[in-house]
């Protein structure tokens, strides 16, 4: 954590972004890491390749986030951070414009390490959430958590360990989770903002997508596919579509589960889910994409069919 704190007391300004399609852990840490930063007196901006979508505004109640396009122009910094991943390439259009400003490069994360050298950076890949490594880094520091930044960590945890329940959820997160709380973040009212957001487009295309469930493998393996025509026809967006994996898991004897869903320029998003124990990253791996050992997923430049039989034939030979 020195090495990480010393590049962040040695320099001014800073810029903080986080992967595309950014999820409640990625917008949470930036925003909790934004105001230590102002906190301890630096220059910090936020700027996403991604909006931030409508259930996480709740984590930026002060509009700190710009969302990158080609006429904004990026402030000269001396590093930037990026949180809740360890690849640059993740920030899509961004990745070039970061790369490009020549500086420190330093990343806060959790997921399987892509990186040769991890010094100076902050991850690790046994925490539950990356907002958890950035409140460890906050406290260390001795800066005061205010509600703002309390509010932004808590939605991060919560979102990340599938409300407390996925396998690195641990004694720490819930003590962290905690002191939290202590600063007055409400959890049914953060809870509402963030998962009583749905649409009935949304719901529909739930429905349809629940449909087409297929089980494999003796049961164990269970997918369900997204075509575009039918995301098309229900009106529902892509972001809409990244929780529906979840209502897989909770099937009878099912170690992995999968969604495949069409893209609009006809490849296909593969994303993996392993229960009881089965690790799912290195099928994700084998086909291009990375993840958690748990969770993970791939973006295959294929049609939806000829994806959906790769990776029946992967799976079948780790079950
Ligand atoms: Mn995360």
């Amino acid at each position: 954590m020195n090495k990480f704190a010393d590049t962040l007391r040695q320099n001014r300004r800073f810029l903080i972004s986080t992967h595309v399609q950014p999820d409640g852990d990625g917008i949470g840490s930036e925003i909790a890491l934004y105001h230590h930063l102002k906190k301890t007196g630096k220059e910090a901006w936020v700027i996403n390749p991604s909006p931030t979508p409508e259930k996480f505004e709740v984590i930026d109640p002060s509009r700190i986030i710009q969302v990158f396009s080609s006429g904004l122009k990026v402030p000269e910094v001396d590093a930037v951070i990026i949180v809740d991943t360890n690849e640059v390439k993740m920030l899509g259009t961004l990745a070039p414009v970061v790369e490009n400003l020549k500086v420190p490069i330093l990343f806060v994360d959790h997921h399987v390490k892509e990186l040769q050298d991890t010094s100076g950076h902050l991850i690790d890949e046994k925490s539950g959430s990356s907002g958890e490594i950035v409140y460890r880094f906050i406290k260390s520091e001795g800066t005061e958590l205010t509600f703002e930044m309390a509010q932004a960590l808590y939605v991060a945890i919560l979102t990340d360990t599938g409300n407390f329940r996925f396998q690195r959820t641990s004694p720490s997160t819930h003590e962290t989770v905690a002191d939290l709380l202590r600063t007055g973040v409400k959890p049914e009212q953060v809870f509402q903002s963030v998962f009583g957001k749905d649409s009935a487009e949304k719901l529909r295309l739930l429905g349809k997508t629940l449909q087409t469930l297929k089980l494999e493998c003796q049961g164990q393996f269970a997918w369900v596919s997204i075509s575009k025509s039918d995301r098309d026809q229900s009106q529902a967006t892509i972001e809409d579509t990244e929780s529906f994996i979840g209502h897989l898991t909770v099937l009878r004897d099912v170690k992995i589960v999968a969604l495949f869903r069409e893209e609009d320029n006809g490849t296909t998003k593969l994303s993996l889910r392993g229960l009881h124990n089965q690790p799912v990253v290195e099928i994700a791996k084998k086909f291009g994409g990375g993840g958690h050992k748990f969770a993970a997923g791939a973006k295959i430049q294929k049609p939806i069919q000829e994806t959906v039989d790769l990776v029946l034939k992967e799976v079948s030979s780790k079950l």
